[in-house]
C-alpha cells in the first residue's frame, strides 16, 4: 500500500515550513491541508488536541505533532538523505541545539517584537543569537550540519528567513552583518539551498503584518 501523508499547515508558518523542508529532502509526496488558525478544523483539533497547533503530519492515519518531533519521525521512517546524524552522540548534540533554538532563541526573538523593541529585550535576544554565532564560528562549516543542512539548520530556519521579514515589518532591526557575520552568511546559504528554497513561503504571502499579528498573539508580551 502506498504511503498516505497529509500535512496540516497554515500559510507562512515557519514551523510548518520545517516539516516541508524535511519532506522535500526525502522527496515524499503529501497532501497539504491549509488551516484557518482562527477557525481550526475539527480534524486539526482531533489530531492535535493538546496544543491545537500546526504542523500536524498524518501518516497512514497516525497523527504526529510538534515540528521537531515530526522531522525525527520522517527521518526514521524514510531513508534517503539523512536529517539527523547517525552517530548517537552527534544525534544527541543535534537534538540539544534544536531544543535550544526553540526554548531559548526563538522565544527571545518573538519577545522583541512583542515588546515593541525594548532595549533590554533586544539585548537578551542578541545574547541567544551570539551563542549560535559562536557555534558556527567554532564549527567552521557552511551549515550547523556540516556541508549539508540537518535538523539544527531546519530548526533555525526562522532566523534565516522570517526574522528579517519581522524586522522589516516592525522597523526593529537588530540582526546585522556586523554583529552576526556567521549567522548572516549561514542564513544566506540556508535560504539558497534547493530543498529550502522550493518550499519557503513567498515573502509577500501571507503579508508580513499577518505573520507579525500571529506571532504577537502567540508569543508576544505586550
Ligand atoms: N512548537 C510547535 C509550534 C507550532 C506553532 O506555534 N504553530 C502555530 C502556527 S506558526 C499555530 O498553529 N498556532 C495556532 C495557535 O496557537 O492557536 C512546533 O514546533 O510545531
Amino acid at each position: 500500500m502506498a504511503d498516505k501523508v497529509k500535512l496540516y499547515a497554515a500559510g507562512g508558518s515557519p514551523f510548518v515550513c520545517r516539516v516541508q523542508i524535511a519532506l522535500n529532502m526525502k522527496e515524499i509526496k503529501y497532501e497539504k491541508l491549509e488551516e484557518d488558525l482562527h477557525n481550526k478544523s475539527a480534524d486539526l483539533l482531533n489530531y492535535n488536541p493538546i496544543h491545537k497547533k500546526v504542523p500536524v503530519l498524518v501518516h497512514n492515519g497516525n497523527p504526529i505533532s510538534e515540528s521537531l518531533v515530526i522531522i525525527e519521525y520522517i527521518d526514521d521512517v524514510w531513508k534517503g538523505v539523512p536529517i539527523l546524524p547517525q552517530d548517537p552522540y552527534e544525534k544527541a548534540v543535534a537534538r540539544f541545539w534544536g531544543k535550544f533554538i526553540d526554548d531559548k532563541c526563538i522565544i527571545a526573538l518573538f519577545k522583541v517584537f512583542g515588546s515593541h523593541g525594548d532595549e533590554q529585550v533586544i539585548a537578551e535576544a542578541c545574547e541567544q543569537l551570539q551563542i549560535l554565532e559562536n557555534e558556527l564560528k567554532v564549527k567552521g562549516t557552511k551549515f550547523f550540519g556540516g556541508d549539508n543542512i540537518n535538523l539544527v539548520d531546519i530548526a533555525a530556519g526562522f532566523i534565516a528567513y522570517w526574522l528579517g521579514m519581522l524586522e522589516e515589518a516592525t522597523e526593529i532591526k537588530f540582526v546585522t552583518k556586523d554583529k552576526f557575520p556567521k549567522i548572516t552568511e549561514w542564513a544566506d546559504n540556508f535560504v539558497n539551498c534547493r530543498v529550502v528554497k522550493e518550499v519557503l513561503p513567498p515573502r509577500e504571502y501571507p503579508p508580513k503584518e499577518y505573520l507579525l499579528a500571529l506571532f504577537k498573539e502567540q508569543f508576544g508580551k505586550e
